[in-house]
């Protein structure tokens, strides 16, 4: 497509590629903007019947419950959904007959009049970015947050003339499918194995990661955790200014952990912040914070304000979220732990005594990574979903292991098992497709078993 064509779109043959938050979402925007839009997607969309006629209303064409070559073919853009995988067959063939193909983040930059604050890593993006549009609405700046987190970019972009900055939340399916996108601020928390399941191999997972500085030039700023080897070996040769945190290594520049204190050094200026008290535990958090607070410097904001955001945070549900805590026995819900390196954090939340919960659908890592910490910590595993025999292969030897049927026996067993002191912690380190339609329902199913047993106790 001629670039001179992005910001107007009207009259142009535009196909939307799944039909759920962000498609839909899409969809009413360039209805809107006058395209002429399609919308195809796999299924039939079941439950979605007052969406799709409002769709139809705006005079969107609806190919549902099934894809065909003809819709991509024809088409002047194609834009797909983060859930859709670029080699798909469909798409294939409209790349190699030059069709443009952008995701929803590349539309939504071409459109939105703020600076965008992006932020992504394999793990702690969604409280981070959470964080960050707390810090910078404490500092008083007018601030819209999106992407990954739930809302589509694209809902963003009216009003957006208003916005000092933008904060979005990006994954890897997001950033895989960007062109031009270029934020102002990117923040890359950690890099470890997740999404094998739609990648051929780590690289290709880290590949896409990486593209959010793929545009940034020198009056941009890049965010970097100094203590992930993934990340500082990857930024050697980015353009843009980096800011480096650490909870490790005494940096002149950036922020800092010490001695409990968060300290953040930035052109002359020095603040520090204690955490203490906040809801934020744990170490994956104190990285958040201290990369929140980073990001929030380079926009101008520091001091008081920041430290108010920081003690008035709560995290979202699911992550490590206490559920409840009876005869001792407290039970954790961290069901957005969807990958090992998250379920590694989780699990060195805790000292010992961990009851834990896992297993779902299998993403092609390897689970070796949580021997050592499993070994340490967990008293036992319960194994569940399709992910437990590789489960059960690799750390078997680590702990004494439970094979369950579901949730409701896990939870039951786990519970009957553990003494006063113990944890109960369901962190699956596997998506939850097998068994539920998100990790969301996942970690409702668990707080909801688990109050239960607590009243029987
Ligand atoms: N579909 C097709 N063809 C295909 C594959 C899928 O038509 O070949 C259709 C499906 O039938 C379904 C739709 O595509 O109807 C699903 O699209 P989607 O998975 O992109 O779902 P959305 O509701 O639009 O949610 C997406 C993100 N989902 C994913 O990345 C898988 C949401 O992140 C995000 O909040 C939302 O856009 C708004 O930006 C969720 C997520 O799990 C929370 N993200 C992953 C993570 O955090 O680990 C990356």
């Amino acid at each position: 497509m001629d670039p001179a064509r992005r910001h107007d779109l009207s009259g142009e043959r535009v196909l939307v590629v799944g039909g759920a938050l962000t498609g839909i979402s899409v969809c009413r925007f360039l209805a809107r903007r006058g395209s002429r839009v399609t919308l195809t997607d796999l299924s039939n969309l079941a439950g979605k019947e007052s969406e799709l006629s409002a769709l139809a209303g705006l005079g969107v064409n609806l190919v549902i419950g099934g894809h065909r070559d003809r819709d991509f073919l024809d088409a002047d853009l194609i834009v797909v959904s983060p859930g859709v995988p670029l080699f798909i067959e469909s798409l294939v063939k409209a790349k190699q007959a030059g069709v443009t193909i952008i995701g929803d983040v590349e539309l939504a930059s071409w459109y939105l009049k703020a600076p965008i604050l992006a932020v992504t890593g394999t793990n702690g993006k969604t409280t981070t970015t959470a964080l960050l549009g707390e810090m910078l609405d404490a500092c008083n700046l007018s601030v819209a947050v999106g992407g990954n987190i739930g809302e589509p970019l694209v809902d963003l972009v009216e009003g957006s003339e208003n916005l000092d900055c933008v904060v979005a939340e990006l994954s890897s399916f997001q950033l895989e499918a960007i062109d031009t996108f270029r934020p102002h601020v990117a923040v890359l928390l950690n890099i470890t194995p997740d999404h094998l399941d739609r990648y051929p191999g780590f690289e290709e997972y880290v590949l896409s990661k990486m593209r959010i500085f793929e545009n940034q030039t020198g009056e941009d700023y890049a965010v970097l955790n100094a203590d992930d080897l993934e990340v500082t070996a990857r930024t050697e040769r980015i353009r843009p200014k980096r800011v480096c945190f650490s909870g490790q290594k005494a940096l002149d520049e950036g922020v800092i952990w010490d001695d409990g204190r968060i300290v953040c050094r930035m052109e002359g200026a020095s603040y520090s912040y204690n955490p203490e008290g906040s809801a934020l535990t744990g170490v994956h958090n104190r990285e958040n914070i201290m990369a929140a607070v980073a990001a929030a410097a380079v926009m101008g904001c520091a001091g008081e304000a920041v430290d108010r955001a920081i003690h008035s945070f709560r995290p979202a549900a699911h992550r490590l979220e206490l559920v409840g805590e009876a005869n001792g026995v407290r039970y954790f819900d961290d069901s957005k732990a969807t990958n090992v390196g998250a379920t590694l954090r989780s699990i060195e939340s805790f000292d010992g005594g961990v009851h834990l919960i896992m297993g779902g659908v299998d993403k092609g890592g390897s689970y070796g990574p949580l021997v050592e910490a499993v070994k340490r910590r967990v008293t036992a595993l319960y194994l569940m979903g399709e992910a437990a025999d590789r489960i059960e292969k690799e750390l078997g030897g680590a702990a004494k292991v439970v094979r369950v049927a579901d949730m409701a026996d896990a939870v039951r067993r786990a519970s009957d098992a553990a003494s006063r002191g113990d944890v109960v912690l369901l962190a699956p380190a596997c998506s939850s497709f097998d068994m539920y339609d998100n990790y969301k329902e996942r970690g409702k199913h668990f707080a909801l078993l688990a109050a239960e047993r607590m009243k029987e106790r």
